[in-house]
């Protein structure tokens, strides 16, 4: 059993510094011990935290609104690689971030790999407060961080500057979204035009979180024997500031510790979890970082199966 952590030290999708360093306290964290102890092999790429810093562009000035599109493009390319690598090899994928933007790569090197592997199309969960699926045309912000779904979706009209080589690889029916409440106006809209099925905290206050589990899984198992991969991209944010606070931007009324846990443990026992991505960590923001480092460690170890008993 082998796990390929890649560490994305990277920032340039939103303007806040120090989410850059989530994946340096993780690690610091003892979380690749944690993992071996649990009797995986870890696979850590590059054997260190990335930073990219060799591939970022001499200068990389906003097209139109859209803030540092060459240099999320780039990391996001080489990232998409490292990422299918691991999947080639037959491990799961774990990327720990990071700002959201990476997901770009992380989905799009897992979804090339399992393509090949299996040839399936991935289903992806959205654990987030946002829905992150802002257009370079809807975005009120610039921020490449709030974008990742449009461009994975084939969203986007045309070819972007620095973002052209993305394939698309994400189907509407394939994702689902949970624990939102801070979703734009044109977003909504997306959402509805798309047909994109999603669990706002409404639909987790009415249903709780066992049943969203259960509508999530046989959502996503609808046109296959209930067996297709599945890549899980959790954004910090989807839980409570007042759980996790370290990040940056936090929206009230999420998810409680065990929500987000058990999400995560239910998922795991449906065997078809392939790739996760845990993004947002920013050590840099609130007072007690170490709290929501732990528990982004927690939520990974949930995720590769630590039980309770
Ligand atoms: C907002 C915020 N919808 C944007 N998105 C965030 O910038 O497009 N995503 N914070 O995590
Ligand atoms: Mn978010
Ligand atoms: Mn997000
Ligand atoms: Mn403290």
């Amino acid at each position: 059993n082998e796990i390929g952590v890649t560490c994305v030290a990277f920032s340039g999708g939103q303007p806040k510094e120090g989410v850059d360093l989530g994946p340096e306290y993780v690690l610091k964290a003892n979380l690749v011990e944690q993992l071996q102890d649990m009797n995986y092999n870890v696979v850590l790429t590059g054997g260190k935290v990335q930073h990219y810093k060799e591939f970022f562009p001499e200068s990389d000035e906003p097209v139109g609104i859209i803030k540092r599109p060459r240099t999320v493009g780039i990391v996001n390319k080489i990232l998409a690689d490292q990422v299918y690598e691991h999947i080639k090899e037959g491990r799961l994928a774990l990327q720990i971030g990071g700002d959201h933007s990476m997901a770009i790569g992380t989905i799009s090197g897992v979804a090339r790999g399992i393509k090949e592997r299996f040839q399936q199309d991935i289903k992806v969960i959205w654990v987030d407060a946002h829905a992150d699926i802002n257009t370079p045309e809807t975005t009120e912000t610039g921020n490449i961080h709030g974008m990742p779904v449009s461009f994975l979706m084939g969203l986007v009209k045309g070819k972007f500057e620095g973002l052209d080589w993305i394939e698309p690889c994400l189907k509407p029916e394939n994702l689902v979204y949970i624990g939102l409440r801070d979703v734009d106006k044109l977003e909504k809209q997306i959402l509805k035009e798309n047909k994109i099925k999603s669990f706002s905290m409404h639909e987790i206050d009415r249903y709780g979180i066992g049943q969203v589990l259960d509508m999530t899984i046989e959502h996503l198992s609808k046109g296959d024997r209930g067996e297709s991969p599945i890549h899980v991209s959790f954004d910090i944010d989807a839980l409570d500031p007042s759980v996790a606070g370290s990040t940056g931007t936090p929206v009230r009324g999420g998810l409680t510790f065990r929500e987000g846990h058990y999400l995560l443990e239910a998922l795991h026992s449906t065997g078809r979890l392939v790739a996760l991505d845990m993004v947002e960590l920013n050590p840099a923001i609130g007072d007690h970082c170490e709290d929501t480092i732990a528990i982004g460690c927690s939520l990974i170890r949930a995720t590769f199966g630590e039980s309770l008993l």
